[in-house]
């Protein structure tokens, strides 16, 4: 809830925002004595208490492990587990549960193509497609996978405006691109990539589509048959969920033709001492006791989400984003890296005159702000703009135009302060 300190929260026209911002006790604290203003969702989101609820739950009446027991915790522990799984599936329009692979993260999942997928598919000659707009996460995997197998590497360039130029796609998309990974929203940019447009140039060439869903699944709809993509990667922390779950999606009939990723307990059907036959999706790529209460919150975090409605967080960041640029673009000296708000999911990012942003971000958070600075691990878009970091303030279903105005009025702060 809003401290007496705070400015009133107007609701958008799509959210009750001070009605949600009740169900977030992190976001009634104060910081440095100041009504805590969270603007760094695009790292990591804030929970409900209905996730914190589930967890918890689960751990006062449920623990046990998984696919082990016959005795009851066990089972209960089994069915809450997998019914997760099929909600998180649900969420996403994959047609069944175990197309759905538990991970520890968006960064595993991707890792996971590119050992199990890569290792067992790619020659040399062959060449895979990334953006240079991409997180580390869907880059340095097909880095080390291309140092070992001599797969090449093509990426698509970025024209100023923070979208990508695909006029060509014949001469990024060879007859030897064996896959196009790209993310659907950038970190830094904002920029909301066409999938469905790109996933089609892709599959005209022969090549799969891997997307990175680490900032599109949590912030607008996203199905992954109507975009008819073949792998999808994403991450619950950073859509109301528990860190350490993730998630990646694939084809079946593709997952159920790759390699187990890691060996162990629970990814295998029988065990002998020289040789071993591997248990059916999704339980192939989980080896080990998996982060149960995790998936359970993750369960409940699309229960969350669901409820809302993904269309409507979607309009919710898109009339924050529009008020944030306008009004930043105010602020003497400030640049907006990235496309017009048309074009970009929920937040900016932004340099300000010879400020380091990393000083933006100090004196910021000494008034209660919280964004973020640096690379955005995303250090070869910014060497694509010239520039080593840049200042990012992201947005969700609980920040207020308000909370954009605290924000503007600390940066004339920061402007007054350095006097640039
Ligand atoms: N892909 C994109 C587009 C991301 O933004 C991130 C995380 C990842 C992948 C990796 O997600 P993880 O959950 O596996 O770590 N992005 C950010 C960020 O922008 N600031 O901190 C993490």
């Amino acid at each position: 809830m809003p401290t007496a300190t705070m400015t009133p929260i107007p609701n958008t026209q799509y959210l009750d925002v001070h009605a949600l911002r009740a169900d977030f006790p992190i976001l009634h604290r104060r910081v440095h004595d100041k009504p805590l203003v969270y603007l760094d969702s695009a790292a990591s989101s804030q929970k409900p208490q209905a996730v914190l609820d589930a967890m918890e739950r689960y751990y006062e009446t449920t623990h046990a492990n998984v696919h082990r027991g016959v005795h009851t915790l066990s089972e209960e522990a089994t069915v809450q587990y997998e019914a997760a799984r099929a909600r998180v599936a649900d969420f996403i329009g994959a047609c069944c549960p175990k197309e759905v692979i538990w991970t520890r993260n968006a960064t595993e999942a991707i890792n996971l193509v590119a050992y199990s997928w890569g290792r067992a598919n790619l020659r040399r000659g062959d060449r895979i497609l990334l953006t240079e707009m991409e997180h580390h996460a869907n880059l340095v995997p097909w880095q080390i996978l291309a140092a070992e197998t001599s797969v090449d590497l093509d990426f698509v360039p970025i024209a100023d405006n923070g979208t990508l130029i695909l006029d060509d796609p014949d001469r990024l998309l060879t007859p030897r691109t064996r896959l196009f990974a790209f993310t659907a929203m950038s970190n830094v940019l904002g920029t909301i990539n066409p999938v469905k447009e790109l996933t089609a140039a892709a599959h005209r060439a022969g090549a799969l589509v891997l997307v990175d869903g680490a900032q599109s699944v949590p912030h607008m709809p996203v199905n992954v048959q109507e975009l008819d993509i073949d792998f999808l990667a994403f991450s619950a922390h950073k859509m109301l969920g528990p860190t350490g779950i993730g998630a990646l999606w694939g084809r079946r009939e593709l997952l159920n033709a790759m390699p187990p990723f890691m060996g162990g307990g629970d990814m295998i059907r029988e065990v002998h001492l020289r040789e071993s036959t591997w248990n059916e999706l999704p339980w192939k790529f989980e080896a080990g006791t998996p982060a149960i209460a995790e998936a359970i919150g993750f369960g409940a975090a699309v229960d969350y989400l669901d409820a809302i409605g993904m269309d409507t967080v979607h309009r919710h960041e898109q009339e924050i984003t529009a008020y944030a640029m306008q009004k930043l673009s105010e602020v003497e000296g400030l640049k907006i890296l990235g496309p017009g708000p048309e074009q970009r999911g929920g937040l900016v990012s932004f340099i300000l005159g010879d400020v380091h942003p990393h000083d933006i971000a100090g004196v910021l958070d000494s008034m209660g702000i919280a964004i973020r600075a640096g690379h955005h691990c995303a250090q070869p878009l910014h060497e694509r703009y010239g520039i080593p970091a840049s200042a990012r303030a992201s947005f969700y279903i609980y920040n207020t135009e308000a909370e954009i105005d605290l924000l503007v009025a600390g940066l004339h702060k920061v402007v007054e302060f350095f006097s640039y």
